[in-house]
This record gives structure tokens, C-alpha cells and sequence, in this order.
């Protein structure tokens, strides 16, 4: 018996864990049938991008096989199907995270796009050389570096909540931070660089009381649990599809009505006007107003599969899984020598996602080596620096675990990475 059956039968074995049939899904993702260096692939980088199901892929086949054309413009068969399937999209993204109407969803490229939106529009609108942006230190570079511009030109000030030695958000002194001139906090749900979960209800709460606005990164957590804007009481929520099995190219800015009408366009061009003559432009209705130019309709109808699969798996089984195998990897990490594990040590307190260090040994060097048993994870920065060189590292080894992953996969992990270290353990006498 392995170390993961003896904790439970609940994995790879088909019976469910967290209510999945995992051995089921896995049918569903055909790329985890194909190997890496003659190994068998064990896919732990699922928080860079998440890997597609069959449904997906065949319902990009369908779209381009059966009834590619524009949409919004066209008066022809093809042209309504098309309009239909990728409005009915919108309406699924609404839906996954309770929005209250499907034009609150504006389609992007990814999160990246979805908070320079934010920044470029209601930010230049609203910050001004008396105001200030409060970000944490658990931010990934896209909800840094924008913030970073738009206070620099207008300039105002950048400040940042830092950390608790648990590696959760220093919440004491909070209101040292956050004070009248703090226009907007931008806080991630979910850190994709640890995994720690910060309590954002909360601290939207806080911040409306003190008339400050609230947007949330969603990139790692709409993936993995269930999530809820209206209770959340966001202004802003940003997320990509290739994280939570939909395509590449395609992410969600979610936002209050009122503001998405207040706020002025961001690009310019055709389907976000109305009526154009020589000297300006009336602009189209939200959402549409802020999506210029031919969207990426394939892709967001495939996104509308993904929520699909994910509404039917439950996002409630999906947390119950990830937290399953997250603390089944953090013990057996623990019974390591010499591992130094990041983040919150409770599984409560984190997403899916664990990162890790050996002392003396580069990440790129485990991650290189992991790679040759098959085994595929994110060694570096993670795009979050100024969490790095708080915590004096230049990266960490990040394993980051979704629904088709298994216990068994976390001992190939495990195994591998004992073998790294031996290697390199051996390679420095
Ligand atoms: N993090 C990772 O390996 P895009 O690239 O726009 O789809 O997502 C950006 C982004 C924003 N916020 C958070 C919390 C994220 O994790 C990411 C993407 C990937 O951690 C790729 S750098």
C-alpha cells in the first residue's frame, strides 16, 4: 500500500474524495495520459494555468466546424448562434459568482487586462495627487504594477499591508493604512505565490466603512472555491478562464453596475460605440461599451463549457478536494528534512497551492530535476518580487493541486523531490 492509500482510498483509486470521482475526471483531460521524459506526467502547476477537458476542446471544434462567424452585427444564421452562445457565456459567469445581472461582466484577456481596465478608466477618473491606493504584500505583479503607474503619474500615494509571521495579512494597525485620502484597496483573494486566503468579506467591509472602494484579484480563487460577489460586496473582481479549465485568452471584469456606467471606455473602436460622426462617438451600453473591437468568441463560448463542468463537479467538492490533497501534501513535506514551507500552516487558511525551499539549493535546480520525473511546477518569483524580497528569497518551488490531481501524485512528488536533494546533495561534496 502507498503512504496516500494508507491515509485514504479516496484518490486516483476512483472512489470519491471531497465528493469527486477523481479517476473520472482524469478520462476527461487528455494530456494527463502523456508522458514526460518516459515518466507519467504529474501536472502541479495548475495555478499558472489549469489544464482543458474534452468538453472543452470539442466545443472549440463545434464553434469553428459549425457556426464561426462575427457577432452583434451579423443578420445571418451563423452570426445569431454566434451572438447567442457567447452572450450565454456572460449570463454563466454571472451566474458562477452570483453577479446580479450579466451586464456586470465585462470579457477580457485575462486578469492582467481586467485590473489596467480598472486602473486605466475608474483610476484616472478618481485618484488624484490627495488620494492613495492601498495594495498588499501577496501581490501578484498585476495588481502591483498598474497601481504603481497610475499613482505615479497622478501622484498619490502606494502603500502596502504587510505580513504576519504566519505569512497572513497584518490586519493590526490597519487603520494607520487606511485613511480618508485611501481611494481604493486592491487585495488578492486568494495568493497564488502561497496559497494564504485573506478574509477580503472583511476587509471590503472595513474599507466601505471608511469610503474606501474594493477590488478583489479572483485569479486563484474562482478556480478553486466557491465564490460570491454580492456577499462579498466588491466594487471590482478580476479572473481568468485558462486558470479554472476554460481556454487561454480570456478573463472576467466583474463590476457594480453603476460603476461600469460611470466609468468612461476603455479602448477605443467598433461594438463599444452607439453612433459615431466625424467630430465623436456616443457610447454602446455596459458591457459592450468596454469591449472594442471582435472578441475572442471562440474562447469565451469554451470558457462557458468550462463553468459547465465546474458547476457540475460542485465548487464546493472542488475546495473539499484541494484541501484534502493540500494537507496531505503538507504533511508529507513536513516529514522532509530540511523543507522550509511558506504560507499559513492550516490547509483551512489556504488555497491549493504550496511553496517550498530547500536552503542553499536554487528553486530552478529542483524544479529542473522534479521536471525529469515527470512532475511539472512553477520554480521562481511567481510575478510577486516584493513578496519575494520580503520573505529574502529569490523564489520559492511552488506545487499548486486542481481537481484531477491525485494523493499518489503528491508521493511521485515527494519521491522526486527526495531525489533532487540527494542529487544535489551529493553533487556539493
Ligand atoms: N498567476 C501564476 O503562475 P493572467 O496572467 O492575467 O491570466 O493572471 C495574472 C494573475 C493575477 N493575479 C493572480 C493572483 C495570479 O495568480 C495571476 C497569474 C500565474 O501564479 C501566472 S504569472
Amino acid at each position: 500500500m502507498t503512504e496516500a492509500e494508507s491515509v485514504t482510498n479516496q484518490g486516483v483509486t476512483g472512489k470519491p474524495a471531497g465528493g469527486l470521482d477523481i479517476a473520472r475526471i482524469r478520462e476527461d483531460f487528455p494530456i494527463l495520459a502523456r508522458e514526460v521524459y518516459g515518466k507519467p506526467l504529474v501536472y502541479l502547476d495548475n495555478a499558472a494555468t489549469s489544464q482543458k477537458p474534452r468538453q472543452l476542446i470539442e466545443a472549440l471544434v463545434r464553434y469553428y466546424e459549425s457556426y464561426n462567424a462575427n457577432i452583434h452585427r451579423a443578420v445571418h444564421c451563423l452570426g445569431e448562434e454566434a451572438t447567442a452562445a457567447y452572450e450565454e457565456a456572460r449570463a454563466k459567469v454571472a451566474r458562477f459568482i452570483n453577479a446580479p445581472s450579466p451586464e456586470c461582466i465585462v470579457f477580457t484577456r485575462n486578469t492582467t487586462e481586467a485590473i489596467n481596465l480598472v486602473a486605466y478608466t475608474w483610476g484616472r477618473a478618481n485618484i488624484g495627487p490627495d488620494s492613495g491606493v492601498l495594495l498588499t504584500l501577496l501581490e501578484h505583479h498585476s495588481n502591483i504594477v498598474p497601481w504603481q503607474r497610475l499613482t505615479a503619474e497622478k501622484g498619490a500615494s502606494l502603500r502596502y499591508i504587510g505580513l504576519t509571521e504566519q505569512q497572513t495579512l497584518e490586519l493590526d494597525g490597519l487603520e494607520n493604512l487606511m485613511d480618508s485620502r485611501t481611494r481604493l484597496l486592491s487585495v488578492t483573494q486568494v495568493s497564488n505565490a502561497l496559497g494564504t486566503i485573506n478574509p477580503v468579506q472583511e476587509l471590503a467591509a472595513e474599507a466601505h466603512r471608511n469610503g474606501t472602494m474594493v477590488l478583489v484579484d479572483g485569479a486563484q480563487s474562482v478556480p478553486h472555491m466557491p465564490v460570491d460577489v454580492q456577499a462579498m460586496d466588491c466594487d471590482f473582481f478580476a479572473f481568468s478562464a485558462h486558470k479554472m479549465l476554460g481556454p487561454t485568452g480570456v478573463g472576467v471584469l466583474y463590476a457594480r453596475p453603476e460603476l461600469l456606467q460611470e466609468m468612461e471606455p476603455f479602448l477605443g473602436g467598433g461594438e463599444m460605440i452607439k453612433r459615431v460622426t466625424q467630430e465623436d462617438a456616443i457610447w454602446n451600453d455596459v458591457p459592450w461599451k468596454f469591449e472594442a473591437g471582435t472578441p475572442n468568441i471562440a474562447d469565451v463560448i469554451g470558457f462557458g463549457v468550462a463553468i459547465d463542468y465546474l458547476s457540475d463537479l460542485g465548487m464546493e467538492n472542488v475546495r473539499a478536494h484541494e484541501m484534502e490533497i493540500s494537507e496531505y501534501a503538507l504533511r508529507r513535506l513536513r516529514q522532509m528534512e530540511e523543507v522550509i514551507i511558506y504560507g499559513p500552516p492550516d490547509p483551512a487558511d489556504r488555497g491549493g497551492v504550496i511553496s517550498f525551499n530547500y536552503p542553499d539549493l536554487h528553486p530552478h535546480d529542483i524544479g529542473t530535476v522534479l521536471d525529469r520525473y515527470g512532475v511539472a511546477v512553477r520554480a521562481g518569483h511567481h510575478c510577486a518580487q516584493p513578496l519575494m524580497h520580503h520573505l529574502d528569497v529569490s523564489g520559492t518551488v511552488r506545487a499548486s493541486f486542481y481537481v484531477y490531481n491525485t494523493l499518489e501524485e503528491v508521493d511521485v512528488l515527494v519521491d522526486a523531490l527526495g531525489q533532487a536533494h540527494a542529487f544535489f546533495s551529493n553533487d556539493t561534496k
